[in-house]
């Protein structure tokens, strides 16, 4: 049968099987974003809305930046697509040895892939193979971290921490997570929190049941994202990094929100001065206008799997869009505008302003937690109800006011795009405040 025409919106929602989302709900009474430019999005009825989250957190430069159209259109001038598997083509090494220039220490190679979930996965395998190729084939156990959020692989679910990603399916064998950083004595903290650096130590726990020689690689996002946004304890990372090292282990960094600038840094790497084995990225790396995403890998984790003959295949496992032309042009162009707005730096002079913003929402109806680090935030809100209708409520209400924000549960979380003006950020703070008072 050939193709139908394309219908109105209106005529047309029912086949769309939408991700993370209330269908019918949805359907019943749809929130539409039909153009965006900067840090706004415009509905098809033509209403502003300020994009308060960056889409979601990967819209790092702003919306609808001519230079990465421009990229992306001349790409696909020339080539329309390429393989990676035992071919290649120029964008992707040329792309890999700006990343490397780019990161922290000696992580310095890119694997590519097309989203965060991907990369995840993709950094446990690679911690796999590491680890067989060195004679440590032992070394299959995973250990992630409560609320953690590592995308929605059955990698990625079984290391996360999410119980609604995790109760309906199934999960790789041989992972334990260590606990969650968000301690009600930390609450309103303004930064990284001054208690919780001793929650690390529950890995030599894990170590001491399950011996070193069995565990490959623990996986963190350095400020947990997705469920609230969690800034790390003060020296919780380094702790981290000294007891992996000291048992051999890999620690991957899931930097697929807090990578290319989102905490006034490169990556988180960068700024904690911890440098993880393998890190995982995405969003920010093409400013989402091409799906992305990578893993980043220290100069030992590379080595380890180049050995052997020459002709064997290194590392079995890639994908058939792996630095897929479109999204390498679209990366460089990205990096090009970091660079020349001096974006990471701009995330990181703004953070102060950004801080005091959100913590003047202090004292407002049922605001019982807020936590800021970079140029983002969580906003806890008492739950009314069953979990979640408060949060929903703001969201939508949010919406209605003319800002778009994050709910998970009943808390809202913000990370504006990196290009934000001081009086934008005062609109955003403005509008939260009216919607936290709305759904009091
Ligand atoms: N790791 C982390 C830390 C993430 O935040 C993924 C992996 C997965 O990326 P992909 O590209 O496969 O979605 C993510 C994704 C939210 C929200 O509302 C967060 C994400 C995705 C959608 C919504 O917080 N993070």
């Amino acid at each position: 049968m050939t193709p139908p025409k394309s219908t109105p919106v209106a005529n047309n929602m029912d086949a769309f099987f939408m991700p993370f989302t209330a269908n019918r709900q949805f359907k019943a009474n749809p929130r539409l974003l039909a153009k965006a430019k900067g840090i706004h999005y415009w509905t098809p009825e033509g209403r502003k809305i300020i994009d308060g989250t960056a889409g979601l957190w990967c819209v790092n430069a702003g919306h609808g930046r001519e230079e990465i159209k421009a990229a992306i259109a001349q790409q696909l001038e020339e080539m329309d697509y390429a393989p990676s598997f035992q071919m290649g083509h120029p964008k992707s090494f040329e792309l890999a040895a700006r990343h490397a220039a780019l990161l922290p220490g000696d992580l310095n190679h890119a694997f590519y892939c097309n989203s965060g979930s991907e990369a995840v996965d993709s950094a446990l395998k690679i911690a796999l193979a590491y680890h067989r190729a060195a004679g440590q084939g032992t070394r299959t156990r995973f250990i992630g971290r409560e609320r953690g959020y590592h995308g929605v692989g059955f990698g990625g679910i079984s290391v996360g921490g999410m119980v609604n990603n995790r109760k309906w399916f199934t999960m790789l064998a041989g992972v334990d997570h260590l606990p969650h950083t968000h301690l009600p004595e930390n609450a309103f903290s303004k930064g990284e929190p001054e208690k919780g650096a001793h929650l690390a130590d529950e890995l030599e726990r894990i170590v001491g049941l399950h011996d070193a020689s069995n565990i490959a690689a623990v996986i963190v996002e350095p400020c947990a994202g997705s469920t609230g946004y969690l800034p790390p304890p003060k020296g919780y990372l380094k702790r981290l990094r000294e007891i992996c090292d000291k048992h051999g282990i890999l620690l991957i960094f899931d930097e697929v929100i807090t990578g290319f600038g989102r905490l006034g840094a490169s990556f988180a790497a960068e700024k904690f001065g911890v440098i993880p084995d393998l890190m995982t990225v995405a969003k920010g790396i093409s400013n989402a206008t091409v799906p992305m995403g990578g893993v980043f890998v220290r100069k030992h984790v590379y080595d380890g799997l180049m050995e052997g003959p020459d002709n064997a295949i290194n590392l079995f496992h890639g994908y058939t869009y792996s630095a897929h032309p479109l999204a390498c042009a679209a990366a460089s162009a990205v990096l090009d505008i970091y660079r020349d707005e001096a974006l990471f730096q701009r995330s990181a002079e703004l953070s102060p302003y950004w801080e005091q913003g959100v913590h003047s929402l202090k004292g407002l109806p049922n605001v019982t937690d807020i936590r800021n680090l970079g140029l983002a935030c969580g906003i806890d809100l008492a739950p009314k109800g069953a979990v979640g209708t408060r949060g929903y409520e703001a969201f939508v209400k949010a919406f209605e006011l003319g800002l778009m924000v994050r709910q998970s549960g009943d808390a809202i979380a913000m990370s504006p795009p990196l290009i934000i003006e001081k009086n934008q950020i005062d609109e955003i703070i403005e509008i939260t405040a009216k919607t936290i008072k709305a759904v009091a």
